[in-house]
């Protein structure tokens, strides 16, 4: 498995990347990619600003090439979440496009300027450096847990290798397929299923640089097999491709409709299927885990489930008493548990949450499902409520909180998750403002959600606030968020 991406090797005038205008060949990317992990080699871990642009990918390549652990960082970070993952993730160095305006706490270490650019007939590329082993940490991705800063989930090239690999099984994916997204560069999704997975196959994939329903319609009729997306690009594309004939035939040439990170209801798959006689396949990951389940292109429509386990990765349901759940019966809940070659090594700096995160072998995933006979699983929930999904993002409402808290206009903040047509959840703030006598007029709905955006980001920031007297606790003070909800 020692090398992640044989086409590079090859250094074949075959495309890889494509971001609108921009795009390297295998080749090209050999030669910007090679004598960057030169550049970075020795280092223990790097920061790469992930703008959705070829830098990101370059830069990512590069580190995996040097064997030199890479924290893609969100460019629209706000202030605090930044500084805590600058001060627990310690990286040397940080990776930037040329020109990026980069926060403080980034522009306070050295930088290395990322080059992608390099015409076709330029110089021979480098041969390709010896690879680290496979469980040499590759990506260090930051993920919200319900209370508490982020936690970074350290990630071996042995998982990353193996869930590709899974995935190439699973939906037949080829070096012939074109993948067509729109996702962030800063999390599993877009990063390693979307830029890694097509380089990893030798194929390619065609970044929008941002979503709208238009870009995907037209990269889809430009040849894109695959499209990859969170539930809110299909509902947006479903609700559009129901009054858009041209979008309709885009998704409906596709090869493979991939969609993940949180449910797709049952309505947008029917508004799909009615718009374009497609079926969307959903797979079920994790930071953690990266690729658990999925549906296969190869097997029986299994609609409104996340399929069966891939290749190599055991999954169980565990009850309440912590027993394995036997039944395939569609209906006995349990949390789901996983191990195999796709998890995560630890959390970065935080043995204490690694060891609560397994059950012997077993990752406990929080997340609640059922096991229809087929084999297929079926999230129904999730352990935590405090744990909101957005738009794909997974957001713990104790950071937002203790944001919120942080407001001198607020005494108090209790944050929770709202069903949402469009992002799936929306986060919700509830607030008693500051009365003391040196308290100013209380803080309007807009400056709090600013406040928010500009501290941790813009994704976490509230979208709706409602403003109490008080907020419902019970006699030992707990909030009792089920009484904000009613
Ligand atoms: C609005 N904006 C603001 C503010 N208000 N910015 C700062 N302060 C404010 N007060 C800006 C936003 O920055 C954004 O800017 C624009 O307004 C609109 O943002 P928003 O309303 O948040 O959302 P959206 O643009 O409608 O985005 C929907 C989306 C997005 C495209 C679906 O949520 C998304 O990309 N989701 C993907 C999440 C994801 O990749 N999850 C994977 C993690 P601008 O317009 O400039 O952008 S889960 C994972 O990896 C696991 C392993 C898995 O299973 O996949
Ligand atoms: P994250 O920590 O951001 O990686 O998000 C992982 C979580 O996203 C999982 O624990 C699930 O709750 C959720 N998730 C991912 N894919 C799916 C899916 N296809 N259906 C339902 N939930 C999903």
């Amino acid at each position: 498995m020692n090398v992640l991406f044989p086409a590079l090797h090859d250094a074949s005038p075959a495309p890889a990347l494509r971001f609108g205008e921009r795009a390297l060949s295998y080749r090209q990317l050999a030669t910007v990619a090679v004598p960057l992990a030169g550049m970075i080699g020795g280092e223990t871990r790097v920061a790469i600003w992930a703008t959705p642009t070829l830098e990101t990918a370059v830069a990512t390549v590069a580190a995996l090439l040097a064997g030199v652990a890479a924290v893609p960082v969100n460019p629209k970070i706000g202030e605090s979440e930044l500084a805590h993952i600058v001060a627990d993730s310690a990286p040397s160095l940080v990776l930037a496009a040329s020109g990026d305006d980069l926060p403080a706490t980034l522009a306070a270490l050295p930088r290395i300027d990322v080059a992608a650019a390099e015409p076709e007939d330029g110089p021979e590329p480098l041969p390709v450096p010896y690879e680290p082993v496979d469980e040499a940490p590759a990506l260090i991705v930051y993920t919200s847990g319900t209370t508490g800063p982020p936690k970074g989930v350290v990630l071996p090239r042995r998982a990353i290798a193996h869930t590709l690999d899974a995935l190439e099984d699973a939906w037949q994916w080829t070096a012939d397929d074109v993948l067509v997204h729109a996702l962030p560069l800063f999390h599993v999704h877009g990063l390693i299923l979307g830029i890694l997975g097509p380089l990893r196959r030798g194929g390619s994939v065609h970044h929008l640089g941002r979503f709208s329903t238009d870009a995907v319609a037209r990269e889809l009729s430009a040849g894109g097999t695959m499209l990859f997306g969170v539930p809110t690009m299909y509902h947006r594309l479903a609700v559009e491709a129901g009054q858009n004939p041209a979008l309709a035939k885009a998704l409906s040439g596709a090869r493979l409709l991939v969609s993940g990170s949180a449910a797709l209801p049952l309505t947008d798959h029917e508004l799909l299927a009615a718009a374009c006689g497609r079926r969307v396949i959903e797979r079920y990951g994790m930071t953690e885990t990266l690729m658990n389940t999925s549906v296969r292109a190869d097997g029986p429509d299994a609609t409104g489930t996340v399929g069966v386990p891939l290749p190599g990765v055991y999954a169980r349901l565990v009850d309440d008493a912590g027993q394995a759940i036997e039944a395939s019966d569609g209906e006995t809940v349990g949390e789901v548990q996983v191990r195999g070659p796709n998890l995560f090594v630890e959390y970065l700096n935080r043995p204490d949450a690694t060891a609560a995160a397994f059950d012997g072998g077993w990752f406990r995933t929080g997340d609640m499902a059922v096991r229809d006979p087929s084999g297929n699983y079926r999230i129904v929930g999730r352990k935590a409520t405090d744990l909101i999904k957005s738009g794909g993002y997974k957001i713990g409402a104790g950071e937002i909180e203790n944001s919120l808290l942080a407001h001198p206009g607020v005494a108090e903040a209790a944050v929770t998750g709202e069903p949402d047509e469009d992002l799936g959840e929306r986060i919700v703030a509830w607030i008693v403002a500051e009365t003391g006598p040196d308290a100013g007029p209380p803080p309007s709905a807009q400056e709090l959600a600013d406040h928010v955006a500009r501290q941790l980001a813009p994704h976490k920031r509230p979208r709706v606030v409602h403003f109490l007297d008080a907020l419902p606790r019970n006699d030992m003070g707990k909030i009792l968020k089920r009484e904000l909800h009613a």
